[in-house]
């Protein structure tokens, strides 16, 4: 018995010291102050989280965006030019639907994602596209599970900047970005000004 109970006594103490020592690693340290009199040496970019580039149309004219296990989209800014889009939204994972679905819900612009998700979360029954939702919402795919897909293709109101979303519930903290439409006439519609009347006449030249 009282073998029993210093054995078990010994354990736990053994437990909590080693439990006590492996502490997670410290948050990273601020890089140090550069010195002027050094040469700067350039720092080792830290790899991002999401990938910074913007996801834009393929030569087909299509967004491919995509979702993995890990509750990311392959990009958080979608860049379109015009209002017309075409999207896949492939799942990269394994995980089913149930566990791991994804989906793409584009939301009008001024519509926050953080607002929008208690209310898709209570939609399952739907795949989390809510009835009392849908007035803010422009475009959607389905929800699909690892190895699915689904295209979509819809109109624009505009030009503007859209917030995107998943709408499984808890996905939106990880699973959100913006889709911005720029005019497709912007570019082209400058250098249009005429110079008309730019030479001067004789008769103006030769008056005095
Ligand atoms: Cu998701």
């Amino acid at each position: 018995m009282t073998n029993r109970i210093f054995i078990i006594t010994l354990l736990t103490t053994w437990m909590l010291a080693a439990c006590g020592g492996d502490k997670p690693a410290p948050a990273p340290e601020p890089a140090p102050a550069p010195e002027p009199a050094k040469p700067a040496e350039p720092a080792p970019a830290p790899a991002p989280a999401t990938p910074a580039a913007p996801l834009k149309p393929d030569a087909e004219g299509v967004v491919r965006l995509t979702g993995d296990d890990t509750m990311k989209y392959n990009a958080t800014r979608i860049e379109i030019v015009g209002t017309k889009v075409k999207l896949e939204l492939k799942h990269i994972g394994k995980m089913p639907k149930a566990a791991m679905g994804h989906n793409f819900v584009l939301l009008k612009p001024g519509i926050d994602p953080a607002a929008f998700s208690p209310k898709a979360a209570g939609a399952a029954a739907t795949d989390y596209i809510p009835e009392d939702g849908k007035a803010d919402i422009i475009a959607h795919t389905k929800l699909v599970g690892g190895g699915e897909s689904d295209t979509i293709e819809f109109e624009l109101p505009g030009p503007g900047t859209y917030p995107f979303m998943c709408t499984f519930p808890g996905h939106f903290a990880m699973m959100k970005g913006e889709l911005v439409a720029t005019a497709a006439g912007e570019a082209a519609d400058e250098g249009h000004e005429g110079d008309e009347g730019a030479e001067p006449t004789e008769d103006e030249a030769a008056e005095e």
